[in-house]
């Protein structure tokens, strides 16, 4: 099936800056017609009607809403295919108010324009071939960006990486196919020769390449989306003093009575250029009252749901039996905290199950860059590579897994020498896997579920 079936341009409107007072919003039409159903609402101050005017040109004028003066506003005209949606498009850069931008909207409404859903810009721009899905996903990507890092791979995204690496492998896979297909079906021509080994070295290197790139879906979620992230440890460890050393200012109440912390303490931090979404949580102890009690029983619920869990320990004191079964749950980083006392503790059984352990004194900071290189590692930022775009989404990721898994077995198959049409069955499937990932031959469904999670008016 084609994505275009059910393709609808009539047009849409919707406000496409956040609700708010702010110097100007900006509200997007788009579909066939909406330049003269502006023109219905729109009147200039100088020059003919918004039909009259070439694409990305702007009039300054009134849009009125019947007799009434509703906004002064600077539209912009876009001619198909030359604006974002692909379609003819209206700009208007109304005043900034929430009451005054939906007035304006509301007008657009009255004209005959309909609101527009989630996504339903980019989801054009996609159908109209003015963006690669990779590339409409990355306009997600952008917007959400909460880090220079993210905003950096978000872009570079944007700008067609991974769409390009798609095509270069589905080419070269292609170019592979064709050969094995014409010696399967054609065995007593002459064709060109590809030997054997060569198309096996070349379809593992395109598997290796299809792994590559789905191997960067965690490392990518980590530096854009942010990991959920749990400081744990006994009560006084001083786990709100890193909290409070990572948000860099006093998130967390600190004191030396043990059980300070009862409610789950969150904030948004960068460390190592990651995002990581930190609960700060009651010390794991059995604890006296029923509120601390509470708080630790929040805690466990928090070591059940994060992906990365750094475990705080009291490098001047021995293990205890809190410590030892926080090390049951698996934490990948350990903090030993409190390096600038005397050594008490036996650090070992935590090697053994930490892949990270790094020695810290919270109070000062020491020790706070071996911890943003444990993060980088852990979550797998480190050595990230993006060079051919990097993969977003679970969809391109199990996408990419079964190009790369059809590329593997078809090398095999030519590899222990049987028929060549068993490894083109193979490379069909990978060659398709391919197309999905890049998003032709995709479902409406598929389509759908990418663009709802986008924000009405992009
Ligand atoms: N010497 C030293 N003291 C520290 C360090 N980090 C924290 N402390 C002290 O340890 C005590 C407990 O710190 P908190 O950060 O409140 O510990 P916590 O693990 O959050 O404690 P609870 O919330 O009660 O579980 C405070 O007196 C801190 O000043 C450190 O690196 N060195
Ligand atoms: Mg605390």
């Amino acid at each position: 099936m084609t994505p275009h079936n059910t393709y609808n341009s009539d047009v849409i409107a919707a406000v496409a800056t956040p609700r708010g007072n702010a110097a100007i919003a900006v509200i997007r039409v788009s579909g066939e017609g909406a330049i003269a159903l502006c023109d219905g609402v729109f009147t200039p101050k100088t020059g003919g009607p918004l039909a009259s005017r070439r694409g990305w040109t702007c009039a300054l004028g009134e849009v009125r809403d019947g007799d009434e003066a509703v906004d002064t506003v600077v539209a912009t005209v876009y001619r198909a295919p030359k604006s974002y949606t692909g379609e003819d498009c209206v700009e208007f850069a109304c005043h900034g108010g929430v009451f005054v931008t939906e007035r304006v909207l509301e007008t657009l409404l009255r004209a005959g324009a309909r609101q527009a859903r989630g996504g339903e810009f980019s989801k054009r721009a996609f159908l109209n071939g003015r963006l690669a899905l990779s590339e409409a996903e990355a306009v997600m990507s952008v917007v959400s960006a909460r880090s220079a890092e993210a905003l950096k791979l978000a872009n570079r995204q944007a700008g067609g990486a991974l769409d390009r690496a798609l095509k270069a492998l589905r080419e070269e896979a292609a170019a592979v196919l064709i050969h094995i297909s014409a010696e399967a079906d054609f065995p007593e021509e002459e064709i060109p020769e590809l030997p054997r080994n060569e198309a096996v070295d070349r379809l593992f290197d395109l598997s290796d390449r299809c792994m590559k790139i789905a191997g960067t879906y965690e490392g990518g979620l980590a530096l854009t989306e942010g990991v959920e992230t749990v400081i744990a440890g006994r009560a006084n460890v001083g786990k709100s003093t890193l909290m409070n050393l990572l948000a860099g200012r006093e998130r967390s109440i600190v004191s030396d009575v043990p059980g300070t912390t009862r409610d789950v303490v969150e904030s948004a931090v960068v460390c190592g250029g990651v995002l990581l979404r930190l609960a700060d949580t009651a010390g794991l102890r059995d604890a006296p009252e029923e509120i601390e009690r509470r708080g630790v029983e929040l805690a466990n619920e928090r070591l059940d749901a994060a992906s990365l869990i750094i475990a705080v320990f009291d490098g001047s004191e021995p293990l205890g039996a809190e410590d030892l079964s926080l090390l049951k749950r698996a934490p990948q980083i350990a903090v030993i905290n409190k390096c600038d006392k005397p050594r008490g503790i036996d650090v070992s059984p935590i090697e053994d199950e930490c892949a990270f352990v790094v020695e810290m004194c919270a109070k000062t900071g020491e020790g706070l860059d071996a911890l943003a290189d444990a993060v980088r590692a852990v979550t797998g930022a480190d050595g990230f590579d993006d060079a051919d775009g990097w993969c977003a989404s679970l969809h391109q990721r199990d996408c990419l897994r079964r190009a790369g898994e059809g590329l593997a077995a078809a090398g095999f198959a030519l590899k222990r020498g049987f028929e060549a049409d068993i490894a083109a069955v193979d490379l069909r499937e990978a060659v398709s896997a391919l197309d999905e990932c890049a998003g032709r031959n995709v479902g409406e469904d598929v389509i759908d579920g990418i663009f709802s999670s986008f924000c009405v008016g992009k």
